[in-house]
């Protein structure tokens, strides 16, 4: 139940924006967190002030055509929702997948406002995307669609009005045909508009590995809380792409055993452990499945269509999309003797599994927080963009694990707060919107 307060304006984002339910979904989980910040101060209810946050200051919506490699012309259609620049340029990723509608980039969109109020950095929230599906296209297909979608974004981008990156299907092979195309368009090299980009024009270490190692380090900090660490766990991972592959490399890295992942067709299990070169050699240089690594592999077995989470395990982390992890399979995680999830996708539970694990006092990251250090190393790889300077993996990756840190103290610290201790989805959804708020205020009604 929201505060009686919250109810009549999340009412009207039903209304406003029907149909849209991931969006209404990521909007009720931070206003049900909202109860207990305006009982302490009501000043925050204020102005209009929570229904202004959950209402993008700009929504763009663009026709993509391209040309296929036979000839064919292809129509998608771009998106880029410029969510909240209270406290910097808008910043987030950009998704390439069929199911993207407006509703979803509003919702990651949303997400990403607090996630980078939460990393302390001088950024605020936006995602776009498109519906293009980049499965089976071939290079140059890619690129023709690349430049097409950023003949019409560039115009709304800027180092210091927007900065796109990756998210699902769009990673570093992507962001340099996007770069290109609009250096192209403005003849300038600034490198601050995107980040994600390659590291011999721009781009800054850490930044492929650093949403998965920034999970793991989150998860790492709350494990401790229970005086126990990765060392020894058996760890399930979802997904199979840029976010798990890195998430698989440092809790091996931590003696944590990985003994399960998957794509959007199964998933593979292997009790002694993921053999992570080969899953790279398949997933990063073939753009293979799942099936093609359990298949190379006598010890894995393939499992099509089934629940990677019946797999008994002590930590999982999904790392896939969103609400891939329901209810039942929370149940099934917490029967197997579940100690810790961290959401490495953006809103891979349910509220219904996020319910369950909390009810079950089981550690449990919420996305926004634990998947923070993809976006948080891409501030750190504008702020290099900005002096021109370019810093060593072990500086980079340094800063990266204190700002997961801190994260997750500032998290814990605000969940204690407000009574609510261990609740890292409260401590959470607080810290980020009181930074964004505040700065809300200050600026007036804007
Ligand atoms: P990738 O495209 O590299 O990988 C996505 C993985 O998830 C693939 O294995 C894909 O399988 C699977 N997947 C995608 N969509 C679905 C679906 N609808 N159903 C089942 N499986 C699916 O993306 P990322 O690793 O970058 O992103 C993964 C998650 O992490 C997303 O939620 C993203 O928003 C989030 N995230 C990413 C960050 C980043 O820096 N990249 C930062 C913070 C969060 P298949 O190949 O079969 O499609
Ligand atoms: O969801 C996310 O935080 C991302 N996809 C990364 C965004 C970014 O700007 O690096």
């Amino acid at each position: 139940m929201l505060d009686e307060k919250l109810e009549p304006i999340y009412a009207d984002v039903l209304r406003r924006n029907a149909g849209e339910e991931e969006f209404h979904q990521a909007v009720h989980e931070v206003l049900d967190s909202l109860g207990a910040v305006i009982a302490k101060h009501p000043h925050y209810a204020e102005n209009a002030l929570i229904e202004r946050i959950c209402e993008p200051e700009r929504q763009i919506i663009f026709r993509v055509p391209w040309v296929d490699d036979r000839g064919q012309v292809q129509i998608n259609r771009g998106f880029r929702v410029q969510f909240n620049s209270a406290l910097g340029p808008y910043k987030g990723g950009l998704r390439f997948h069929p199911s993207v509608l407006l509703g979803t980039i509003k919702f990651l969109g949303f997400e990403q406002t607090f996630k980078n109020a939460l990393t302390g950095m001088p950024i605020g929230g936006g995602k776009g995307g498109s519906d293009f599906d980049p499965k089976g296209r071939s290079d140059a297909e890619i690129m023709r669609f690349c430049q097409s979608f950023m003949t019409e974004l560039g115009r709304h981008l800027g180092e210091y009005t927007d900065v796109p990156a990756g998210d699902i299907g769009v990673g570093g092979r992507e962001i340099g045909y996007m770069f290109g195309q609009y250096k192209r368009m403005t003849n300038r090299y600034e490198s601050g508009v995107l980040t994600g980009k390659g590291l011999t024009w721009g781009g800054s270490r850490v930044r492929t590995e650093a949403t998965g190692y920034g999970a793991v380090y989150f998860v790492e900090r709350m494990l401790r809380r229970r005086s126990t660490q990765f060392d020894g766990k058996k760890v399930i991972v979802s997904g199979a792409g840029n976010v798990a592959i890195y998430t698989i490399e440092k809790v091996q890295k931590l003696g944590g055993r990985v003994i399960a992942c998957s794509d959007s067709n199964g998933y593979v299990v292997e009790e002694s452990g993921i053999d992570l070169a080969l899953l790279k050699e398949i997933k990063e240089r073939k753009r293979g499945r799942v099936s093609d690594y359990a298949m190379a592999r006598k010890g894995a077995t393939y499992v099509p269509n089934g629940r990677i989470w019946d797999v008994p395990a002590d930590v999982a982390m999904p790392s896939a999309t969103q609400n891939e992890l329901t209810g039942a399979d929370a149940k099934t995680l917490v029967r197997n003797g579940v100690l810790a999830v961290g959401e490495g996708a953006n809103m891979p539970c349910t509220p219904e599994a996020v319910r369950t694990f909390i009810d079950a006092n089981v550690l449990f990251g919420p996305g926004k927080a634990t998947n923070a250090g993809g976006v948080a190393t891409s501030a750190l790889e504008m702020q290099q963009n900005a002096s021109r300077d370019s810093w060593s993996f072990e500086t980079t990756e340094e800063k990266l694990r204190t700002i997961m840190h801190s994260i997750h103290d500032n998290c814990a610290q605000t969940a204690d707060e407000y009574g609510s201790p261990g609740n890292y989805v409260l401590g959470a959804n607080v810290t980020g919107f009181i930074r964004v708020a505040e700065a809300m205020q200050a600026m007036g009604v804007v």
